[in-house]
């Protein structure tokens, strides 16, 4: 089987330092944990940024320095969020694609995501999808029901999105899809044969989803963002220590674990 890809999604917009004493929130925690998750196995870092005060921000100078300090350490593949929090506004949740760095996320349609309602008009997909493209950036479509698969597969007819896709199937998020192992061989046989895909799930779903994934042929997303236990009523100590246990249980179904480079290749990045 081709070897796993494992994104490490270290902070996200939602956690807080409250529920999670380990989450990485400065430039140089961020990179910090970076390069710890690339030690423990993982080949892309899934970044949001946060301000002084510790909030999400889109703003471009947080995600560049970041971008650099993580590049000063290692060679793990950069994506930064363009999902931003939920109240942020297009215009900022765009600016992290200004960077070009090799993959960005693309959010794939609008959902309830708790009490809040996460937008993403058919125009702004379609905007930030034509600025990712013209940057040389690919997107990640991050699909939270299986109508954002079926509206990228409309896109690629439609000449905005270019196979072969890339997706991340984010399930379990309350006011979207479940994260039953049936609501991923839904989304995993939805979609195009040359596509490529991850799965992340939400809390304690995390686990079984990527475990699901490692045997199905796809690929991982795991850390904070998503869940920050490591087991029931125990908090993890870091984003790596969740990327090791991957990459160790992954290693034991005989699949081994890709390098960023590898990772480059399987993804179909420049
Ligand atoms: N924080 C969520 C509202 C992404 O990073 O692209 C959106 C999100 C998706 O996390
Ligand atoms: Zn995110």
């Amino acid at each position: 089987m081709e070897k796993l890809v494992i994104t490490a999604c270290l902070t996200g917009a939602e956690v807080t330092r409250d529920q999670q004493p380990n989450l990485p929130i400065t430039p140089d925690e961020i990179a910090q944990a970076a390069y710890e998750c690339y030690l423990a196995g993982a080949s892309m870092v899934h970044v949001h940024a946060r301000d002084k005060e510790g909030n999400p921000t889109q703003d471009f100078k947080y995600y560049k320095e970041i971008k650099e300090k993580i590049e000063a350490k290692c060679n793990i593949i950069f994506q930064p969020s363009t999902g931003g929090a939920t109240w942020h506004t297009p215009e900022q949740r765009m600016q992290p694609i200004e960077l070009k760095p090799e993959m960005a996320t693309l959010s794939m349609g609008t959902c309830n995501f708790g009490d809040d309602v996460f937008m993403n008009t058919e125009k702004n997909i379609k905007i930030f999808a034509k600025r990712m493209y013209e940057l040389g950036v690919k997107p990640e479509l991050e699909c939270f029901e299986k109508g954002m698969v079926d509206s990228a597969i409309r896109m690629v007819k439609q000449g905005i999105l270019k196979a072969p896709l890339h997706f991340d199937f984010v399930l379990g998020v309350p006011g979207a899809m479940g994260a039953e192992l049936r609501d991923l061989l839904y989304m995993v046989e939805s979609i195009p044969a040359d596509s490529t895909w991850t799965a992340a799930a939400v809390g304690r779903f995390q686990l079984p989803i990527n475990m699901a994934a490692i045997m199905l042929g796809g690929h991982v997303r795991t850390g904070f963002e998503d869940n920050i236990y490591y087991k029931k009523g125990e908090l993890a100590k870091s984003n790596a220590q969740l990327v090791e246990r991957i990459a160790y249980l992954s290693r034991e179904f005989g699949r081994e674990v890709a390098t960023p480079d590898e990772a480059r290749v399987i993804l179909g990045l420049k």
